[in-house]
């Protein structure tokens, strides 16, 4: 999609960037303007490949300094900006809409400090989250998210997105492992809230608004986050179900049973295994009679004898009771690897599979399955796919339609029904990617008008010219 296939939204009054602009910026980072339309191709598409915009310039800073200059510069001149991190979003927030610049924390990749008694690390927004994994382990600490854009995504944009991931089930969201952000406001004043205190009750927590803002509010520089112990013994296992109340059940006796080492529970549907075996180049490790379900359980614990016995102990305990009819465990380290990219490459191997209609929603997690069961029905004959997996202890269910072309017809039979669905049931249309330009339609069905209405008002004082990231995450007031 470029902008002129969604006429309804018109480019903003924003200024064109001008040569001068440009001078302006090419002082303040040399070499670091990039203005080539081959160069800028990537970044003005996102990663479903789905919107495309069509900006001039992107600018890489390294400090946030620079960061403050050029957004003061821009807001004086009333230029739109997209802050872009890794560029993995999957709501189209990250890429311009129309020519808005994109300011990249690429060249942001330096960690500041790390404590290694508490565990906190402070780094810039724009380290990517493998290497930090990577730096926080060689201390002894992991980080407290994990995701299947790693080698990619930023610390920042996880932050601006507050991203869930597969490890969310054990050490909870960005809101909580976020204990300090800075970030450079539209008119380029600094928000100088790279705290790491643990505890910090004196007024408002605002950095809390800009945790999930999708550069909407500011751009983000810096984070202090909250690293837990590496786990000294993990253990993982794909287990098979015959249906989604024996999936149900084994949910409930691994809460039972594997207590505080439980520390995943991802679930994979036939339909998704499908995609895995077909364009994932991935063999089913469980080989015998195709499943309706799968699950990935994992614990990290510290003790490699009592973490071996209670994950066998669980096992042998929920084939006993018939909840689980098949089972694999990986021993070596790259069946690890193995098991998680079979979950984690889902999203990249639909991509191959056709257009793919994505669904991030959030259930109880009694009804995770109960709409899938009902788009299949929906849309039998007309999809290609449909197909149900996500991050069952979490409630999050990512739905995603294969179809066999991108068309507003298709889409009709989808949209609003899944939202409207969704909302009936008490459901959130984005449980962990967020709004960004694809969704800002549905904020609706999750959020009443009255909160909306707030969220415009905080919009109004962070960035009153509306500069940052424009047409993303909110609707506009007017
Ligand atoms: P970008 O895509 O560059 O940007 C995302 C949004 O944040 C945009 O609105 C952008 O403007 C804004 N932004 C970026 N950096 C900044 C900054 N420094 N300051 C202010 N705003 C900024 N998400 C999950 O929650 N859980 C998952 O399990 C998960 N798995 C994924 C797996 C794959 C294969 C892919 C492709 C994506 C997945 N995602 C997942 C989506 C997720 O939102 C992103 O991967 C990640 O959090 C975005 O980081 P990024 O650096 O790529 O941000
Ligand atoms: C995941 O959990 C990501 O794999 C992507 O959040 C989800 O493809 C999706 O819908
Ligand atoms: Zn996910």
């Amino acid at each position: 999609l470029t902008s002129d296939q969604y006429p309804s939204i018109k480019r903003g009054r924003f200024s064109q960037v001008c040569p001068d602009d440009v001078a302006f910026f090419e002082s303040v980072l040399p070499g670091r303007v990039v203005t080539g339309s081959d160069d800028l191709e990537a970044a003005n598409t996102d990663w479903l490949r789905m919107c495309r915009g069509q900006s001039k310039v992107l600018l890489r800073p390294q400090a946030t300094d620079e960061v403050s200059t050029i957004l003061k510069y821009c807001n004086e001149h009333n230029l739109a900006v997209v802050p872009q991190g890794g560029n993995t979003g999957l709501v189209g927030g990250s890429v311009p809409v129309f020519d808005e610049i994109i300011i990249s924390t690429s060249l942001m990749n330096q960690v500041i400090e790390f404590n290694s008694l508490s565990g906190i690390l402070t780094c810039q927004a724009g380290c990517i989250l493998e290497n930090l994994e990577l730096f926080v382990q060689e201390e002894g600490f992991t980080m407290p998210l994990d995701l299947g854009a790693k080698g990619s995504c930023h610390i920042g944009g996880n932050v601006a997105t507050s991203a869930g991931g597969i490890r969310f089930l054990r050490y909870g969201s960005l809101h909580g492992n976020t204990l300090g952000v800075e970030a450079v406001l539209a008119d380029g004043e600094i928000f100088d809230g790279l705290s790491s205190l643990r505890k910090d009750n004196t007024g408002y927590d605002l950095k809390q608004l800009l945790i999930g803002s999708e550069g909407t509010l500011g751009i983000i520089t810096a984070v202090c986050i909250l690293c837990p112990p590496k786990p000294r013994s993990v253990n993982l296992a794909l287990l098979g179900c015959r249906s989604f109340q024996a999936v149900l059940d084994t949910y409930k006796f691994s809460k039972e049973k594997l207590g505080e080492i439980l520390s995943a529970f991802e679930l994979i549907d036939c339909e998704s295994m499908k995609i895995q075996e077909t364009y994932g180049g991935h063999v089913n490790p469980l080989q015998g009679e195709t499943l309706p379900f799968y699950v990935v359980v994992e614990t990290s614990g510290s003790n490699k004898d009592h973490d071996e016995l209670k994950m066998s102990s669980f096992l042998e305990e929920v084939m006993g009771k018939g909840y689980v009819v098949d089972g694999t465990i990986a021993s070596e380290s790259f069946q690890f690897k193995n098991m998680w990219s079979l979950r984690e490459g889902i999203a990249a191997s639909l991509m191959k599979a056709g257009v793919v209609y994505k669904y991030d929603l959030s259930f109880s997690i009694e009804g995770f399955y109960e709409l899938v069961d009902v788009m299949r029905e929906k849309l039998k004959g007309d999809a290609l796919h449909v197909c149900g997996y996500g991050h069952l202890g979490d409630g999050n269910l990512h739905l995603n339609i294969v179809g066999p072309t991108l068309s507003k017809e298709f889409l009709s039979l989808i949209e609003p029904f899944v939202f409207e669905w969704t909302s009936d049931r008490g459901g959130s249309v984005s449980a962990e990617h967020g709004i960004g330009f694809k969704k800002r339609d549905a904020i609706q069905f999750s959020k009443t008008e009255k909160q909306i209405g707030i969220m415009q008002q905080v919009k109004s004082i962070f960035d009153p010219k509306g500069i940052l990231n424009p047409y993303k995450t909110i609707p506009s007031g007017s």
